[in-house]
């Protein structure tokens, strides 16, 4: 069974799977809850915290600097999927446009419908972070978070916010919904930080 869909790594790409993930052909689904429709006409994004509080419309979003991605995916559920293809805003061009406070030090990731997920703001500032609006040539389907969603390749996926909405910056850590049950709070996939020791 497990063979029909997960591939062993070919050795081109064994050295960018990490320990205990296997390959998968498709780019499966994972959302805790369901799909809410989103359309982009009221679509807003909020910044608030430890920076200058912000508000960026669907047309703000698309008028910043657009960039194409190549970038792994690696779910904790042990599924990984390589050289997805996105486009969309680099959190680097987006923060120039906002006025983070020096005392900030992590962003709690909001979205529509509830999700949240921290990062540290060393995490969230890496120059290969994006926000997605397309996936593989194509409007970034509901399901994986149209009509924008954050990527973080360096971190496992759900620090990767579908239907992202808003940035908290904090001058502490506070967890998310996983973090608060039982995933790590930082979630590095080369080193497994899959589960938090409080709960192990
Ligand atoms: N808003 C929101 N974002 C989310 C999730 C979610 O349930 N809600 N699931 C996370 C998890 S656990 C993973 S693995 C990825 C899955 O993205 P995909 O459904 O596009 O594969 O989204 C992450 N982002
Ligand atoms: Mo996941």
């Amino acid at each position: 069974m497990l063979g029909k869909f997960f591939r062993k790594p070919e050795s081109d790409q064994a050295g960018r799977v990490p320990p205990g993930q296997h390959l998968t052909n498709g780019f499966p689904v994972l959302t805790y809850g369901s799909t809410l429709p989103i359309s982009t006409e009221n679509w807003q994004f909020r910044v608030w915290g430890k920076a200058k509080e912000a508000v960026f419309s669907w047309v703000d979003f698309l008028s910043l600097p657009q960039s194409s991605f190549t970038a792994d995916f690696h779910c904790v559920t042990t599924w990984s999927k390589l050289d997805v293809q996105w486009t969309g805003v680099k959190v680097l061009d987006f923060m120039q446009h906002l006025e983070v406070d020096s005392t900030a030090a992590h962003v709690m990731e909001h979205c529509y419908g509830d999700y949240t997920t921290n990062i540290a703001l060393e995490d969230f500032l890496r120059d290969e972070n994006f926000f997605a609006h397309t996936l593989f040539g194509e409007p970034l389907p509901p399901d994986h978070g149209g009509p924008l969603r954050l990527v973080v390749p360096h971190l496992y996926a759900w620090k990767s916010a579908k239907w992202i909405n808003g940035l908290e910056f904090l001058d502490h850590e506070e967890l998310g919904f996983w973090e608060r049950n039982g995933y790590h709070r930082r979630g590095e996939p080369w080193a497994e930080e899959r589960y938090s020791s409080r709960f192990s």
